[in-house]
């Protein structure tokens, strides 16, 4: 006997992941990753016997319900269900697989379609940040078809742009979390910044790569790796986020001078795989580092800060990413800050049914 829970798949951005209203999975954390494993066919690194795609960009899950919080239509939890242990964990946020939240609410029925785009407004419950994604829903109904092209996917699909309105210091309690610009630490220089997701820059320069190295040569690098998780490791507590060891958080970005016209060139651990692009919340992150007075990332760049609006090119392993800030008190780094900060993604529905789970995982689910 399985049991079948609904669920839907869908491309978020550069990510792909099982959509779940909250409703439908156990109301018990322990109960519910094990559903959660069990449908991704964790721990196993092929996850051969679950809808897992065997990468951490493919084994991501979302968890949406109605927003109690009087400013949002929806709650959305994001989890990581690790590819080779069985782990699932909310420590961190994900921007790409945000980009299906409002699509997933509007097909569900959460939120009506109001007009040819229905804005969705998004509590981000790991952070408790809010979004807001503006989907196209001409005539009522979600439209996934387009024009719009983000590197890292084939083709091109209807546009998602995301609004991101308070991310500074989502996980660590500050935007720099460390209290300083630079901290040197194990012999380098790094920038430890949380704009909605927290990140370590480091010049790739300092770790002998550089940096426009393809994810698979630096992931075949063991002396690199190496170096690169004992940093996190230390550098972890220093931001606030404990001991990291367990954690997908900190992310480990090595910078460069950008090599095709962009702002920055980056190459992102996250952390122990390397992304194939760049996170959606990271790559606010890295462009928030780069008008920030003094720090590896403005120095890498060569950008001179000035208070305004702009559009950042973070150049990643597979193309760009842009990011559109807006940012004010850039003279100093304490007086910075973020207005806001907004970005384009697509999104896809791929499949609509159910997930079949052994019954003994999911006493929750509705019998086959
Ligand atoms: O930074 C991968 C992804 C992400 C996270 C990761 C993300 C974000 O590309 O907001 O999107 O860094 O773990 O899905």
């Amino acid at each position: 006997m399985q049991a079948a829970i609904p669920c839907m798949i869908l491309r978020g951005g550069t990510s792909k992941g099982l959509y779940f209203l909250a409703s439908d999975l156990p109301d018990s954390v322990a109960e519910r990753d094990r559903v959660l494993l069990a449908a991704m066919g964790s721990p196993d690194t092929r996850q051969i016997d679950g809808l897992g795609g065997a990468h951490p960009l493919t084994s991501k899950v979302a968890v949406v319900s109605p927003s109690a919080d009087p400013g949002c239509d929806v709650d959305y939890l994001f989890l990581q269900v690790a590819v080779d242990r069985a782990e699932v964990s909310g420590g961190q946020n994900c921007g790409n697989i945000l980009a299906g939240v409002g699509p997933f609410a509007i097909e569900q029925g959460l939120v009506a379609a109001t007009g040819d785009i229905t804005e969705v407004r998004i509590h981000m419950v790991n952070t408790g940040a809010r979004a807001v994604a503006s989907v196209q829903t001409p005539g009522g109904r979600v439209s996934y078809e387009g024009e719009a092209r983000i590197d890292g996917v084939p083709g091109t699909a209807a546009p998602v742009p995301l609004e991101f309105l308070d991310i500074a210091g989502s996980s660590c309690g500050s935007l720099l979390p460390t209290g300083n610009v630079v901290d040197r630490v194990n012999g380098l220089a790094v920038t430890c910044i949380d704009n909605g997701m927290p990140v370590v820059l480091i010049r790739a320069a300092d770790l002998g790569v550089s940096g426009a190295e393809s994810p698979a040569e630096l992931e075949s690098n063991a002396a690199l790796k190496d170096r690169v998780e004992t940093l996190r490791l230390v550098v972890g507590p220093l931001m606030g986020l404990g001991d990291v060891r367990d954690k997908t958080v900190p992310k480990m970005c090595l910078v460069s001078a950008p090599v095709d016209g962009g702002t920055i060139n980056t190459r992102t651990f996250i952390p122990h795989r390397v992304h194939e692009a760049i996170g959606v919340l990271g790559s606010v992150s890295v462009a928030t580092a780069c008008v920030l007075p003094g720090s590896v990332a403005q120095q890498v760049a060569g950008m001179h800060p000035a208070d305004g609006v702009y559009s950042f090119e973070v150049e990643h392993p597979t193309g760009f990413f842009t990011v559109e800030m807006n940012v004010a008190g850039t003279q100093a780094a304490a007086t910075f800050k973020v207005n806001s900060a907004a970005l384009l993604r697509t999104a896809r529905l791929l499949m609509r049914g159910e997930v079949m789970v052994p019954e003994g995982e999911a006493r929750a689910g509705h019998d086959d």
